[in-house]
C-alpha cells in the first residue's frame, strides 16, 4: 500500500500514535509519506531511502493575510504527494485541519481514500467549537472509514455532531520493550531518595489535564509519606501548578522538568501516575506507565475507564476529587502488595489487550478494506 499520514509535530499523543503507525506500517513493507508542518518529533532518527519519508507542508506568509492557512498549505503538500507519489490512502490523525485537508486533497485529485482518526481534543474540545462544527462534521462525513482511540470519544462523536455513520474503536498502543520498569537504583536516585515516593504526571498542561490537582493530591500525600514529584510537559498552566507547589509549601519537592524526551525513562523508575484530566479520550501516557509497571490514579473521565481499571490496575475518582485521589495513592503506595499486583496487572494489559501487535493489525485491515471499497 501507499499511505500518506498527516499529524501534528507536537510531543502530543495524536503525533505519538500517528508517528508510531506510520513506522510500524513502513516496517510490514508499505510505502508510508508524513505529512505535515514538521517533522513528527518521533520520527527524528528514522526514514531513509526506503522510507518512511517526510514532507513539509509549505508555508506562505503574505501581508493581506492575517494569519497563515493551514488548512489550504496541507491539503495543497498532500495534493503533490498523492500526485507524485501515486498514493492510495490518507490517513489524518485529528480532524482539525487534517481530514478536511485529506478531503480537499482528493477532491482535487480524483484520488486517494481517506481515513480519519479521532483523537479527542479535535471531537470534544475544538471540534465542538461553533468556529469549527460544519467543517469538522463534513471531513467526518466525508472520509472513506473514520476510527477513534477509544468508545467513548466515538459515541461523543456522534452525539456532538449529530452523525450516524459507523465509527470504528481503535484503541492507542504501547511498546512494551521501549515502555518497562527500570529497577537499576542508580537511575533512580537521579531524581528521587530511596525511601521516597516517586510521582509523576505527563502532560501538556493545558486545562483539560487539571494539572492544579496534581499537585494538590501530591501535597496531601506527601505530608503523609516521603514523596516527590516530577511534572513532565510544558502548556498554558504550568505557572499555575508551579504557584500551586509554592503556596503548598511542596516546591522542593516538586521538579517541573518541561519537555523531558525521555520519558520512558522517568516512567521506568516511578511508582504512581497521576492524570485527574476533566476529559481525556483515552490517556496514552497512562498506558505508558502502565506498560511500565506503574499503578494509575486518575479521573474516571472520557475513556479512561477503557484503558485503566479501577482496583485492578490504578484508582478512578470523580474529576475533581482529590481528596479520594490522594487517598487513593495512599492506598496503593503503602500496601506493598497491592502496589505490585496493580503493576503486575497494569503490564498485563500493556502487553495484552494494548499491544502493537493487537492494534496495528486492525489499522491495517482498516486500510485494506477502505483501499479495495
Ligand atoms: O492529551 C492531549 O492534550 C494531546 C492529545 C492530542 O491530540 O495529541 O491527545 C489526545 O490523543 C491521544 C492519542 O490518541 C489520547 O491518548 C489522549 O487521551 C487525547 N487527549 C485528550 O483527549 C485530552
Amino acid at each position: 500500500m501507499k499511505v500518506a499520514v498527516l499529524c501534528h509535530a507536537s510531543a502530543g499523543g495524536s503525533g505519538v500514535v500517528a508517528t508510531e503507525l506510520g513506522l510500524k506500517v513502513a516496517r510490514a513493507g508499505h510505502e508510508v509519506h508524513f505529512v505535515g508542518t514538521a517533522q513528527p518529533f518521533r520520527l527524528a532518527g528514522h526514514g531513509g531511502m526506503r522510507g518512511p519519508y517526510f514532507h513539509q507542508v509549505s508555508s506562505f506568509a503574505y501581508a493581506l493575510f492575517e494569519q497563515p492557512y493551514p488548512e489550504l498549505a496541507a491539503a495543497n503538500t498532500l495534493t503533490e504527494v498523492i500526485l507524485e507519489h501515486d498514493i492510495q490512502l490518507s490517513h489524518a490523525h485529528y480532524a482539525i485541519p487534517h481530514a478536511t485537508a485529506a478531503i480537499h486533497a482528493k477532491a482535487i485529485t480524483g484520488r486517494t481514500r481517506v481515513i480519519t482518526t479521532l483523537h479527542g481534543t479535535d471531537v470534544t474540545l475544538v471540534g465542538a467549537e461553533p468556529a469549527f462544527r460544519h467543517t469538522t462534521r463534513h471531513a467526518i462525513e466525508r472520509s472513506n472509514h473514520v476510527t477513534a482511540v477509544s468508545a467513548f470519544l466515538a459515541d461523543q462523536t456522534r452525539e456532538l455532531f449529530g452523525v450516524g455513520r459507523d465509527i470504528e474503536v481503535i484503541h492507542n498502543f504501547v511498546d512494551g520493550d521501549r515502555f518497562v520498569r527500570i529497577t537499576d537504583p542508580a537511575v533512580r536516585a537521579r531524581f528521587a531518595h530511596p525511601d521516597e515516593a516517586l510521582l509523576v504526571h505527563v502532560s501538556n498542561f493545558r486545562p483539560v489535564k487539571r494539572v492544579q490537582d496534581v499537585v494538590q493530591v501530591f501535597a496531601r500525600v506527601a505530608s503523609e509519606i516521603p514523596a516527590r514529584l516530577l511534572m513532565i510537559g510544558d502548556g498554558p498552566d504550568r505557572p499555575r501548578a508551579f504557584e500551586l507547589a509554592q503556596q503548598l509549601g511542596v516546591i522542593g519537592r516538586t521538579h517541573f522538568l518541561g519537555s523531558f524526551p525521555d520519558v520512558e525513562t522517568v516512567l521506568g523508575i516511578s511508582d504512581l501516575f497521576l492524570l485527574p484530566s476533566s476529559n481525556e479520550s483515552f490517556g496514552l501516557a497512562a498506558l505508558e506507565a502502565m506498560s511500565c509497571e506503574v499503578p494509575v490514579v486518575a479521573a474516571r473521565a472520557g475513556g479512561i475507564p477503557e484503558v485503566v481499571e479501577d482496583g485492578v490496575t490504578g484508582i478512578l475518582c470523580p474529576v475533581g476529587d482529590v481528596d479520594g485521589m490522594a487517598h487513593g495513592a495512599l492506598r496503593i503506595l503503602r500496601d506493598r502488595e497491592v502496589y505490585t499486583a496493580m503493576g503486575h496487572a497494569g503490564r498485563e494489559a500493556a502487553l495484552t489487550r494494548f499491544h502493537p501487535s493487537r492494534i496495528v493489525p486492525q489499522y491495517l485491515a482498516a486500510y485494506e478494506h477502505t483501499i479495495r471499497r
